[in-house]
């Protein structure tokens, strides 16, 4: 293979990276001080380190390669496409094959109301899309004073302005100027929120929240709630079987658009080709991004439902939005071997039907683990809950030091497990075997163990 750089050693890269080099979401002085892990190669579900430790990686890159690596197929069309045709645009009426191919074969795999689809470079575009063309429907529809945008705490959004607005953690918030018109009502978090009610009854409280904050702001003005089916980077939270059909009976009742983000749950996470699926809601838009390339390549986009794509389409005037790689040909060939991949191998059917339910059943042994408080999950997304007392489902402090130690301790025994606060995720590709299914949750264990000594218990 021929490399544009040169083979260096992991002090040489650590310097380099220190010295070049400000990576999202890092805190730069401790960047320096502790060096980089520098990520040389990876292989089916494990990546290699340039110190040749063999790590199994339970986040799928970051939740987006959900079939693994070394997927050489996505390689090849990625490469084939870029001799082809390595770029042209979509604007000033052009089109070409990969991105007209891509649209008509996600609305293929999306619900038959959802036939369009934006295309743009990552979820966080996706997510200024949804304001932008939200904001362009209800114009379009004579309802211009429809702008409020309602979300919830602790929800990931992405980094964009747009996005970082519509998102709910405070952390992001406190370093820019939100949105005016984004509102945040509650999550259906019934572990860490859910008090002494039982889930079913928490998950109505915490849907109504979203039907109180419509009556608040004045429902005429109210332009869409967006949320994830399962809020992934907020801690894998499954909400109650009681939260989804009030969401939808809000949403209709009050007439506002529903957007599910499906960056995280789209293409197989839970078995299905998206959360709206497996929750049985009709979203009108859906952003998306990650797993549609296999994380091959940057590509998001937004699938329009009929609801609005039939508005923009019939009542004409531009939409003066789009990036330059909206649609990009290598990004568009990349999805279409990946969602390839996903038909031929039936991966879906697979997470679905087997190797879904193995993973849960695994999963669910950790609950027995003196410090573990709950273990949830759907598909191939799971979370294990830190805790000093299981019944009380209190915290061993303020820090989320356990999270912190228990992150430590699985990346010692080669597993990449995600720390949210005292909360451990995972969102392992779909390919994985019951054999690394096994290894996965063994590596769990033994850093839980680690953890529980690290913490004198
Ligand atoms: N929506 C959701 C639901 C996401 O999870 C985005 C939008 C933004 O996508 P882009 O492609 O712009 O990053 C995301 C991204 C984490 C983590 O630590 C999660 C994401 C990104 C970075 C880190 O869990 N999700």
């Amino acid at each position: 293979m021929s490399q544009v750089y040169k083979a260096r050693s992991t002090a040489e890269w650590q310097s380099l990276d220190a010295g070049h080099y400000l990576h999202p979401f890092t805190d730069y002085k401790d960047q320096m001080a502790r060096g980089s892990r520098i990520i040389t190669k990876a292989e089916g579900p494990y990546i290699y380190t340039s110190e040749g430790q063999k790590i199994l990686d339970g986040m799928s890159g970051l939740w987006c390669c959900n079939l693994g690596y070394g997927q050489q197929e996505i390689a090849d069309a990625v490469a084939a496409q870029l001799e082809e045709l390595p770029f042209y645009n979509s604007f000033f009426q052009c089109a070409h094959p990969p991105s007209i191919e891509l649209s008509a074969k996600l609305a293929e795999v999306a619900a038959p109301h959802m036939n369009n689809v934006f295309f743009t470079g990552s979820g966080s575009e996706a997510n200024d899309t949804v304001i932008r063309m939200v904001h362009r429907y209800w114009d379009l529809k004579g309802e211009p004073e429809r702008k409020i945008f309602i979300s919830r705490n602790n929800a990931y959004h992405g980094s964009t302005i747009g996005g970082a607005s519509l998102g709910g953690m405070g952390g992001m918030h406190s370093q820019f100027t939100r949105l005016p018109y984004v509102h945040h009502v509650d999550q259906p978090y019934w572990f860490g929120e859910g008090g002494d009610m039982n889930p079913d009854e928490f998950g109505l409280q915490a849907a109504r929240s979203l039907e109180a904050k419509i009556k608040e702001l004045g429902a005429n003005k109210v332009a869409a709630f967006i949320a994830e089916p399962i809020q992934g980077a907020g801690g894998v939270i499954v909400p109650p079987a009681t939260y989804w059909p009030e969401v939808k009976r809000i949403c209709n009742e009050y007439g506002i658009l529903l957007v599910t983000d499906e960056v995280i749950c789209g293409f197989g996470r839970t078995g299905h080709w998206f959360g709206a699926d497996y929750f049985n809601v009709q979203p009108d838009l859906m952003p998306f991004a990650k797993g549609v390339t296999n994380g091959y390549q940057p590509l998001g986009g937004v699938m329009v439902g009929d609801r609005v794509a039939d508005v923009l389409k019939t009542q004409g005037g531009e939409f003066y939005h789009g990036y330059t790689y909206s649609g990009h040909p290598a990004a568009c060939a990349a999805a279409l071997a990946t969602i390839n991949i996903l038909q031929r191998d039936k991966i879906l059917e697979q997470v679905r039907e087997t190797k879904g339910d193995y993973l849960q059943k695994q999963w669910a042994t950790l609950a027995d683990h003196p410090i573990v408080g709950e273990a949830r999950g759907v598909g191939f997304v799971g979370a294990i809950e830190l805790t000093n007392d299981k019944s009380a489902r209190t915290r061993f402090d303020d820090n989320a030091t356990a999270g912190a130690l228990c992150r430590s301790a699985c990346i010692e025994n080669g597993l990449v497990m995600r720390a949210v606060g005292d909360t451990m995720i995972i969102a392992p590709p779909l390919t994985m075997s019951h054999e690394e299914i096994d290894e996965l949750v063994n590596k769990a264990r033994k850093a839980l163990d680690l953890t529980a000594e690290r913490l004198g218990k």
